[in-house]
């Protein structure tokens, strides 16, 4: 039994996240931790929402709301859709929390007692009216790389630019709309990100289990040369800076960068998660505490990889304490809506909320696999979604358990035939079974969802090739005997279908092993052995037919929806 550890990049707290951000972390996390504790491996599931930073601050101030009220209630919202959505976390924290701030700060301090963090003194924007510096999104202007009018202080979303506030042109106040702005010097603490290079670079060369985007990504950065990082910011809500116990000189109104404390909150929130349990948290994060065997998975999309091959390993290695770092680092591509954008403001795209409004979260969780912005972007749309659900969900599976169990219940008392000699067919379907379920399991250990999820779908298809080779229905007017061989293979290859569709479908694969019969102790992960195919059910079992799986989409609700959540 092997420990592993997987964190999904953390959710930003200004609102319900979209179908996007879930197929590209939270996700895939979820699926590849459910595959790995049906292995029987100890797994630890971490999550949490990201509370800091100018987001933050903006998004309370529209709704009305002190910051720390809007946070608390956008944490419940936010674990409470995850959980519909069945996101098996074994925590769910949050970066504010006292674990991170004592993290935070401790990491700091470290850092600074090894010379890698200075304090500077920097030119920053500050606005009489508002009688406050202006960080990042509270400044806005002209881009001086392409002209946009409403580039913000931290990045232009026309052209991509990252920007520092004062390279803005025409630079106005998005708090009062003030343009009496000046620069004015102000103290803040820089992490020296450069003198970590070589460090980096050699533990980035070990890391040779990280798939090819991580990879690319972290040599990019690298190879561009690493820059010096202001890791505080003129804010007042964050992590606040001090020093021998008290707010340090000159650091009132500031607070660490949330990119600073943002990933320290995976280990904090495992801190959460042990106080909340009694449970232990070292022993998955300190190498001189057991971690040493631990293996850390990281789930994230693109934009985040350099946060985590180099910003927050800085922070790890530059401590020179012995943290756990991550051992492999699975990231996404966009999930695009049409082939732009999802969008929160222009309302294109599907968000979590509303998602399960219209369908129970295992049709989404399925499409969103099946579909996952692995090797490239790939595009959301009502027309390829209705597709794979109709032919994958409601055809291939749900057309197999119900033929099967309902045939089982008509001719043979809903028992688990106990006659008959496998034949052909069986040796057949037996074949399959063994290349396949091994072939699955390896596209789940190379975390390659696409292809799981293929697979998984080819196996339910041979299943439906194997009743038709097999024919009980015809045979059983002749032979019933026969026919009973068939009609066993067929409940227990729902069961196997089922026991490999827990992963990515949860919600229905439980509805089919309860008819089944199959108790809560038999669901782990099949190893292949011959039985699967014959005797994973005990023979004379009594089985009943599950209700309706899945319901197919009409084309009706395919126009409402594209009508309500825009699209082509
Ligand atoms: N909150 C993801 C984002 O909003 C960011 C991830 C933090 S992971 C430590 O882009
Ligand atoms: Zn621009």
């Amino acid at each position: 039994m092997a420990r592993i550890l997987i964190t999904s990049a953390l959710p930003y707290i200004n609102g319900i996240k979209h179908l996007g951000n879930l197929a590209g972390s939270m996700l895939p996390a979820d699926v590849y931790a459910r595959f790995q504790r049906m292995r029987g491996h100890e797994v630890l599931y971490i999550c949490a929402t990201d509370e800091h930073g100018t987001p933050a601050e903006l998004a309370a101030a529209a709704a009305g709301q002190d910051v720390r009220t809007y946070c608390d209630e956008q944490h419940a919202i936010q674990k409470e859709i995850g959980e519909r959505f069945a996101l098996s976390w074994d925590y769910f924290g949050r970066t504010s929390s006292p674990e991170n701030a004592g993290l935070t700060q401790h990491f700091a301090e470290v850092l600074e007692g090894r010379d890698l963090i200075a304090e500077i003194v920097e030119k920053q924007i500050y606005s009489k009216a508002d009688k406050r510096f202006l960080p990042d999104r509270y400044v806005e202007g002209t881009c001086p790389n392409c002209g946009y009018e409403k580039a913000r202080g931290d990045q232009c979303d026309n052209c991509g630019k990252l920007l520092e506030p004062t390279e803005l042109i025409e630079p106005y106040s998005t708090i009062s709309g003030s343009r009496d702005l000046e620069v004015r010097d102000t103290r803040h603490l820089q992490l020296k990100q450069s003198k970590m290079e070589p460090r980096l670079r050699q533990w980035v060369d070990g890391a040779t289990s990280w798939p090819p985007l991580a990879r690319s990504i972290a040599y990019k950065w690298l190879d561009e040369g690493l820059r010096d990082r202001t890791i505080t910011r003129d804010l007042s809500w964050g992590v606040k800076v001090m020093r021998d116990g008290a707010v340090r000189e000159g650091f009132e109104d500031k607070v660490f960068y949330v990119w600073f404390d943002a990933p320290i909150g995976y280990i904090a929130a495992t801190a959460e998660w042990a106080k909340a349990t009694g449970q232990d948290w070292e022993r998955w994060w300190r190498t001189d505490k057991g971690a040493d065997d631990v293996t850390y998975v990281q789930f994230m999309g693109k934009d985040n990889v350099a946060f985590h091959t180099v910003s927050f390993p800085a922070t790890i290695l530059g401590s020179e304490e012995p943290w756990k770092l991550v051992d492999r680092l699975k990231a996404f591509n966009w999930l695009n809506w049409y082939g732009g954008k999802f969008s929160t403001s222009s309302k294109r795209g599907v968000f979590m909320d509303s998602a399960l409004e219209l369908l129970p979260s295992d049709y989404w969780r399925w499409y969103l696999t099946s579909n996952a912005p692995e090797g490239s972007d790939t595009q959301f749309t009502w027309e390829s979604f209705q597709g794979v659900i109709n032919s994958d969900l409601a055809n291939v599976l749900g057309n197999f358990v119900n033929r099967i169990t309902k045939y089982c219940a008509a001719k043979f008392d809903g028992e688990v035939p106990d006659v008959g000699v496998p034949g052909e067919a069986e040796a057949w379907m037996a074949a399959e079974l063994a290349e396949r379920l091994q072939a699955l399991s390896a596209h789940y250990e190379a975390m390659e969802f696409r292809k799981a999820a293929a697979e998984t779908r080819a196996l339910w298809a041979a299943g439906n090739e194997y009743l038709t080779k097999a024919e009980p229905w015809v045979k059983y007017k002749t032979d019933v005997d026969a026919a009973a061989v068939g009609v066993r293979a067929g409940l227990n290859l729902a069961a196997v279908f089922a026991i490999i569709a827990q992963p990515v479908i949860p919600d229905a694969a439980k509805a089919v092993l309860d008819a089944l019969g199959v108790p809560e102790g038999n669901r782990a992960w099949p190893d292949w052995q011959d039985k699967t195919l014959l005797d994973a059910l005990p023979r004379g079992l009594a089985i009943t037919p599950p209700n309706l799986l899945f319901a197919k989409i009409e084309d009706a609700s395919v126009d409402e929806w594209r009508e309500r959540f825009g699209g082509e």
